[in-house]
């Protein structure tokens, strides 16, 4: 099996429309209230230059779904706002103690380490209002109950936070391939699943959808951080937009380190294929998504 290559198809012409819409709600959402200076913070990490692609992932499930993206806003841009709450805590001192994110000073270097674990801690709380104020009243309050219980289980310790744990438990370590395993698709599986499941929960998809769908989150959330792993061995400042060797400095496990460079590659691709597979076999019918699989090889290869 060989990964599709969308011809003709410009992914990021198709995904500047998206984006724009997700970064004014953004924007919205986070309007500089008092004390100034939190809101500041926050907008300097949220707003930076991010790929924004769990949101757009979300917003594409719901369309493919024949869902009203109006109603997934909120829940795409809460999403982003976890998501760049984990990257500013991610390089504190005491984590990954980087200096660059996303092509600029680190919250922690701009604002002091005080303020950057405020701003996530801010952030992690004020996500879920941003759901449950901004979400249409015609969403079901069912369905809705059942998208915020998902979004806090993937931010907490059944989710990304028990990813960092493990991650950072085994650093320096010999670990065996369910904990490595765990790490991944917990660390960052786990919000590219529920961007997922969210966009076609709101939509009303069948269970066979929802289930391929999940399925497609959770593949390439976890070929994402192999490309993430395979680019800080083979990336710059400035490609990646954050400092490249941090893992082998740190003696993490990553897949590169566990298992090799090339096999690493072979083993995304590989994700990537069986991703754009399932949708094929469940005739799910999104250039979108087809092309966001291939990218995320495109991306390391480049
Ligand atoms: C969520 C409560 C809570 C705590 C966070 C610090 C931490 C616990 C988790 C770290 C998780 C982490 C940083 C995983 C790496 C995921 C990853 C590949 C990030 C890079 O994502 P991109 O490439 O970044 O989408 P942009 O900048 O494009 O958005």
């Amino acid at each position: 099996m060989k990964l599709l290559v969308q011809k003709d198809f410009d992914y990021n012409k198709v995904v500047l429309p998206d984006k724009e819409l997700i970064n004014s709600h953004l924007d919205k959402y986070l309007e500089i209230r008092y004390p100034q200076l939190i809101w500041e913070s926050i907008r300097y990490s949220v707003l930076a230059d991010g790929k924004r692609i769990r949101p757009l992932l979300m917003l594409e499930s719901a369309r493919i779904c024949g869902g009203d993206i109006e109603n997934v806003f909120p829940i795409a841009c809460a999403l982003e706002m976890l998501h760049a709450q984990s990257l500013i805590h991610d390089d504190l001192p005491c984590m990954d103690n980087d200096d660059y994110r996303r092509g600029k000073l680190t919250n922690h270097k701009v604002y002091g380490e005080a303020i950057a674990v405020l701003a996530g801690d801010a952030l992690l709380s004020y996500a879920p209002k941003v759901i449950i104020k901004h979400t249409p009243d015609k969403v079901d309050k069912k369905v809705l109950l059942q998208v915020l219980e998902e979004f806090l289980k993937a931010a907490g310790p059944m989710g990304i936070v028990g990813g960092q744990v493990v991650d950072i438990e085994s650093e320096e370590k010999e670990i065996d391939f369910a904990t490595f395993n765990y790490i991944l698709s917990h660390k960052t599986g786990e919000l590219f699943k529920f961007a997922m499941r969210a966009g076609a929960l709101l939509s009303g998809a069948t269970e066979e959808k929802l289930e391929a769908l999940s399925f497609y989150g959770k593949t390439i959330g976890y070929a994402f951080q192999i490309a993430d792993d395979i680019l800080d061995v083979t990336g710059t400042l400035e490609t990646i937009g954050k400092t490249p060797g941090k893992d082998q400095n740190s003696k993490k496990n990553t897949h590169v380190s566990l298992y090799g460079l090339e096999e690493s590659k072979k083993e995304l691709e590989i994700l990537c294929i069986n991703a754009q597979q399932e949708l094929i076999k469940k005739n799910i019918n999104s250039p979108l998504l087809m092309a966001i699989a291939e990218q995320i090889v495109a991306r390391v290869l480049k």
